[in-house]
């Protein structure tokens, strides 16, 4: 296989259907297109505070979450990013390469820091981190999010620099954007991205909520003034976020959506929705119970990283020969 995929889901909060549809939902069909490598980030993660006895568990959660989603690993590597010290060598060696102002111009930073009196410069230089990530792998394609567009743009110029500069070392990663799920809103605000750091519990539905709490919570999801389940994000945002979800979760297209809901007001499509989604967790729910405590998490997780770090020392080794570092 000559398509190689890099991606992965920060343990920074506990999983919400928000990940699941622009990322988890999308690894499980790579797998069967690209050779596939699906990481934990938790080196991100750490770039801002996080309680360690959570980190360390949501960062088993989110590997727990890959599997029981449907990811294969006797196909796919899934590791834990700082099982594979060559992220973060790596990272050093483009650090070199970035530059200060080039990283200043990144608006995820900007938001991100916004108001806050001190942030750790982990969080400025994250996104090389993210370059060193993809590059290792010699990733091919890279599933982005919207907001992730502008950070792969600086790993492609990166690659591109340090070709230019060292002769040939890394593929440039071109994106993958795909159409359904790359925007999944909030329930409360179709403004704002469902994120997992959002203090408010009813703005997302999280991967292990139980289906009552799933159904309540799809009730509360605020809609628009006017009643027709119909798609269209300039006018209907609230509609089209749950549309969206639909699509994602039963596998349809969003026309065959709206022509079924057609006439119907929107209590009957949220109840519809919410049984949908709930048809789609409780499996994956339940695979994840019996995983997630287990050796066998512990013995992928080895495995993956084993597999991981041989190409990734491979690039590792070209990219400090081409830069003039001794390697032996
Ligand atoms: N709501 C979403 N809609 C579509 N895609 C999403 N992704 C996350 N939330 C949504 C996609 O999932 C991938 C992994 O994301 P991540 O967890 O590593 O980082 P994130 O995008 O920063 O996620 P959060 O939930 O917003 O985390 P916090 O609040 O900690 O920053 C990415 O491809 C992302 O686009």
């Amino acid at each position: 296989m000559n398509k190689q995929i890099l991606s992965g889901i920060k343990p920074s909060g506990d999983l919400n259907i928000g990940g699941y549809g622009g990322a988890l939902s999308q690894f499980v069909q790579y797998q069967h297109d690209f050779e596939c490598f699906f990481f934990v980030p938790d080196l991100h993660a750490i770039t801002v505070p996080q309680d360690p006895q959570q980190l360390a568990r949501r960062t088993r959660e989110i590997a727990a979450f890959y599997i029981a989603a449907g990811i294969d690993p006797t196909k796919s590597a899934i590791f834990l990013q700082s099982q594979v010290p060559a992220h973060t060598e790596l990272a050093w060696l483009l650090e070199t390469q970035a530059s200060f102002g080039e990283l200043g111009r990144m608006t995820q930073f900007k938001d991100k820091s916004n108001g806050k009196e001190s942030v750790s410069s982990a969080l400025f230089t994250y996104p090389v981190l993210m370059a060193a990530d993809i590059l290792l792998y010699q990733a091919t394609h890279v599933p982005v999010g919207e907001d992730q567009k502008q950070h792969l743009e600086l790993t492609r110029n990166l690659a591109e620099r340090f070709n230019h500069r060292f002769g040939e070392t890394f593929v440039v990663p071109e994106p993958l954007i795909q159409d359904i799920g790359s925007r999944i809103m909030g329930l409360d605000d179709p403004t704002k991205k469902m994120s997992k750091s959002n203090p408010n519990l009813s703005s997302y539905v999280l991967m292990l909520d139980p289906p009552d709490t799933i159904r309540k919570k799809f009730a509360r999801a605020v809609t628009d003034s006017e009643s027709s389940v119909r798609c269209d994000w300039d006018t209907k945002p609230a509609v089209s976020n749950l549309i969206e979800i639909y699509s994602v979760f039963a596998n349809e297209p969003v026309e065959i959506i709206e022509k079924r809901y057609a006439g119907e007001g929107y209590g009957t499509f949220k109840k519809d929705l919410a049984e949908v989604v709930v048809d789609k967790l409780v499996p994956i729910q339940e695979k994840f119970k019996e995983i997630v405590d287990s050796r066998e998490l512990d013995d992928i997780l080895k495995r993956g990283a084993q597999k991981a770090s041989e190409k990734a020392y491979d690039t590792l080794k070209r990219a400090k020969q081409a830069m003039g570092l001794v390697t032996f």
